[in-house]
């Protein structure tokens, strides 16, 4: 049997092997070339087959599930294609589970690899090394398509059915169970080539009823969410057109250049949908607009979302459309000139309104300036990992961003300590670019134990951590809210410094904007290693005005 693995391995095409073999063969077929994981005896056969394709595709071992998790997430975020990670059942799989969660909130291609007790025993309680009750059932609560893979000819199919699911409908994260026993079990297998993803017909006569809402609208406003991601020159294109500003928050930053005028941030945003007359929301749940400023009759909403169920959740939209965004938005700038009103510029007025905003934020400080330090000093291209941290918050409102996925934010779940090991992702996945990574002192040692994972791949993040010596945000809740009755908000720290240093990664202090892009500079002319920065800092001023803002319309 060892001699049929290693053939198939080598082959690489159909034949006789091992499931794990066919795994490993249709990942390649569908261009992976990297599987994050952690190893465990129920995946010994997946991992075999991984070391005899080395050339081909690299096993990025991580020191907690979790981290497997976020670098397929943070790998996925910055490619746009789909990634893999692989872990042990039961305890692997939950330790992994809070970033499965992220990728299907952040609708990224993630395929979750978990290992299985033997097959004939699922469900029967027998107390098995990482047996967990149910856990086909605990998947399909995470992913929307799951299954397990039960014989080695089964393994080319449902690869294949799971990758094109992730960009199909709804996209985001899927799964794929295999027995212990089933992994180096040897049959006849044919693989094939990727599925085709199926293009949803445009509705044309929506597309028509959109481009007339839209091109008579006196107050027109676009909002992009992350499924706007792929469709960056369509929605700019159609902003021109309707001399429409675009508002995008979080996952839709780098959709519209923010050196456009037409780019606004959430509070500007909220401004223009107080007086907006018809809305084009992008792949987006404009959970914010819809929940938080209000909607009445006055507003005509044309909703563009790949879930059919999405539109109408909250609200019923004017127009919905339902696909991916690039060739419905294509097909509408077919259409919308017919219906266009005659528009003058708006970019006078814009700028202005962008003045008037810059007034607004600038009392959030020292945000403001250590995020200008890291534009100043991080290429166009370079990507930017948010956190849920004090510079995080301010970035997302403030933090210039010239192009799709290079701004990776964490989406509805703004989960703490998702940061650093997603980064470390995206910088495995783009060793083309330079990644930064911001996190606080409490987010960043929820995986800070990836500094190892970084040095063993030489993998040459820059991470910047604002340390506060607190739960920062909780801290100053508490302050205000509760009358300064502190609980469970400050923290004993490492020094950040050494820490780097004892796993042989560059580091240094800064401690000032000033210090940053020095040290930021030093740190980019580095490529063959992570780099860490701390930056000391105090109390922060809250951003909370500027992100959760009340009612504006609908009464
Ligand atoms: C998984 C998760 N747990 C808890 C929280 C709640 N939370 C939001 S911000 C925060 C503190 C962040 O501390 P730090 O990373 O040091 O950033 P700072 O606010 O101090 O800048 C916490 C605990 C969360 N968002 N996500
Ligand atoms: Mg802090």
């Amino acid at each position: 049997m060892a001699k049929a693995r290693n053939n198939a391995g080598d082959r690489g095409g159909s034949g006789r092997m091992t499931t794990a073999d066919a795994t490993v063969a249709s990942l390649l077929a569908h261009g992976l070339d990297a599987v994050y994981l952690l190893p465990g005896i129920h995946n010994d056969d997946f991992f075999d087959a991984l070391a005899r394709n080395r050339g081909k595709i690299r096993a990025v071992h991580t020191r907690h599930e979790q981290a497997a998790g976020y670098m397929a997430l943070g790998a996925a975020l910055a490619t746009g294609k789909p990634q893999a990670y692989c872990v042990v059942p039961g305890p692997g799989l939950l330790n992994s589970s809070a970033a499965l969660l992220t990728a299907y909130g952040m609708n990224a291609p993630v395929l979750a690899l978990f290992g299985q007790i033997p097959d004939a025993d699922i469900g029967r309680g027998f107390a098995y090394l990482h047996e967990i009750r149910d856990q086909a059932g605990i998947i399909v609560r995470l992913v929307d398509w799951s299954a397990r893979i039960r014989a080695p000819d089964a393994a080319p199919r449902l690869v294949a059915e799971a990758i094109r699911s992730m960009f199909a409908d709804r996209p985001g994260p899927a799964a794929l169970e295999c027995a212990i026993d089933v992994w180096g079990r040897a049959g006849a297998v044919t693989l094939q080539p990727p599925l085709p993803v199926p293009e949803p017909a445009i509705d044309e006569d929506a597309v028509k009823a959109a481009a007339r809402r839209l091109g008579a609208a006196k107050r027109p406003l676009i909002v992009a969410g992350g499924g706007a991601l792929d469709a960056a020159p369509e929605v700019t294109q159609i902003a021109h057109l309707l001399q429409a500003p675009v508002l995008s928050y979080r996952r839709g930053r780098g959709v519209i250049d923010d050196r456009d005028p037409l780019s606004v941030n959430l509070p500007l945003g909220r401004d223009l949908w107080a007086a907006a007359d018809a809305v084009l929301a992008v792949g987006t749940h404009l959970h914010m607009p819809l929940l938080h400023w209000g909607v009445d009759d006055d507003l005509a909403i044309v909703r563009v979302d790949a879930d059919a169920a999405e539109p109408a959740r909250i609200a019923q939209p004017a127009v919905a459309l339902i696909g991916p965004a690039r060739p419905i938005l294509r097909r509408l700038i077919d259409v919308l000139p017919a219906h266009n009103s005659r528009r003058a510029s708006r970019a006078d007025e814009m700028r202005d309104r962008h003045a008037r905003m810059r007034k607004r934020l600038a009392k959030l400080e020292p945000q403001l300036s250590y995020l200008a330090a890291i534009r100043a000093e991080l290429p166009e291209d370079g990507i930017f990992v948010d956190e849920v941290t004090q510079i995080g918050f301010v970035s997302r409102l403030a933090f210039p961003v010239h192009k799709p996925r290079t701004y990776i934010s964490p989406g509805y779940q703004d989960n703490l300590g998702f940061g650093f090991a997603t980064a470390l992702g995206a910088q495995h996945a783009r060793s083309d670019v330079p990644v930064l990574s911001i996190t606080g002192d409490g987010g960043f040692l929820f995986t800070a134990s990836e500094m190892a994972t970084a040095m063993r791949h030489r993998i040459p993040l820059i991470t910047v951590v604002f340390n506060d010596g607190a739960f920062g945000n909780v801290r100053r809740i508490q302050e205000e809210r509760y009358g300064n009755r502190l609980i469970a908000c400050d923290l004993a720290n490492p020094d950040f410094v050494a820490f780097a240093k004892s796993f042989g990664a560059p580091a240094e202090r800064a401690k000032s904007p000033r210090q940053l892009r020095t040290a930021l500079r030093r740190a980019f002319a580095r490529r063959d290693s992570p780099s860490l920065i701390e930056v000391p800092v105090g109390p922060m001023p809250s951003p909370w005005e500027f992100i959760l803002m009340g009612r504006v319309r609908g009464g």
